[in-house]
């Protein structure tokens, strides 16, 4: 069973060392599934190697856009111009080598009974690789914070390793996604548990990257707890969600 065309979607920014060696491994991975570099005008040049890769391969495609917007900007024009291009399923994936693209079969398996697969490191049989203490602490705190906050039943809702299917993405984006940061992930399936859609678990083996620096800052974290702390508040004030779907772990 096939679940139909797949566009993976990587965000860049300063990216010029990982972007060829992730799009190889993809292709190798899943030959049938296209690529869009979203690329937010690196300074070290990742746009214009994107442009050289979608030359030389009819799968590379590439998405400029002018300055530094934050993850969820770029992923909101990713998914504008996979549904405009009529893609199934859209896949989020980093440029790091953070998330292997030899996992994105498990992932794309699972969506075939569900419209958003989470690739999850808190989940049994999930796990992180070479991450430094204080980012797993800020990664558990801040999943345990939006199970509180907001009753949402997911061991890793701030992972952005993930696949939907277009017309969950569809329904999503009838309405302004706000977050810029990484909290977008967490805005995302949010919405999506809220709208009442199949929500699965995968675990992934999480690496992270030998190359490059990371974009997370302070303002992204406070960023995410703050909105989480509002739409927490916010729904608690006017709950009239429908009894809950347990989300399912598949391994
Ligand atoms: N286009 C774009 N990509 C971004 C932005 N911020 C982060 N990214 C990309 O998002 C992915 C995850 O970022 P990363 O720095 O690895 O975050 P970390 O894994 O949480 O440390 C990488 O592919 C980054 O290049 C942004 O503002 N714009
Ligand atoms: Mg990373």
């Amino acid at each position: 069973m096939s679940v139909g065309s797949v566009l993976v979607i990587v965000p860049t920014y300063n990216e010029i060392e990982n972007l060829e060696l992730i799009a190889g491994r993809l292709h190798a991975a899943v030959p049938a599934a296209n690529l869009l570099v979203v690329d937010d005008n690196s300074p070290d040049g990742t746009g214009r190697l994107a442009d050289e890769l979608a030359v030389a391969h009819d799968w590379v495609h590439v998405l400029h856009r002018t300055d530094k917007q934050g993850l969820g900007a770029a992923y909101v024009a990713g998914f504008g111009w996979a549904r405009e291009h009529d893609y199934d399923v859209v896949v989020e994936m980093d440029a790091d080598g953070s998330h292997a693209p030899e996992q994105l079969p498990r992932l794309l398996a699972a969506l075939e009974n569900a419209d958003l697969v989470l690739g999850s490191r808190w989940v049994d049989g999930g796990e992180v690789v070479n991450w430094p203490r204080s980012r797993e602490l800020l990664s558990r705190g801040g999943n345990l914070w939006t199970r509180l906050a907001l009753g949402l039943p997911l061991k890793d809702a701030t992972g952005g390793y993930r696949a939907y299917r277009r017309t969950v993405l569809d329904e999503v984006l009838s309405h302004d996604v706000a977050s810029q940061g990484y909290c977008f992930q967490v805005d995302l399936a949010w919405q999506i548990w809220q709208g009442g859609h199949r929500v699965v678990e995968v675990p992934i083996t999480f690496v992270e990257r030998e190359r490059g620096e990371s974009k997370m800052s302070r303002a992204i974290v406070v960023e995410a707890l703050w909105r989480v702390t509002m739409w927490g508040i916010t729904s608690r004030r006017s709950r009239k969600r429908l009894p809950a779907q347990q989300p399912r772990q598949v391994s």
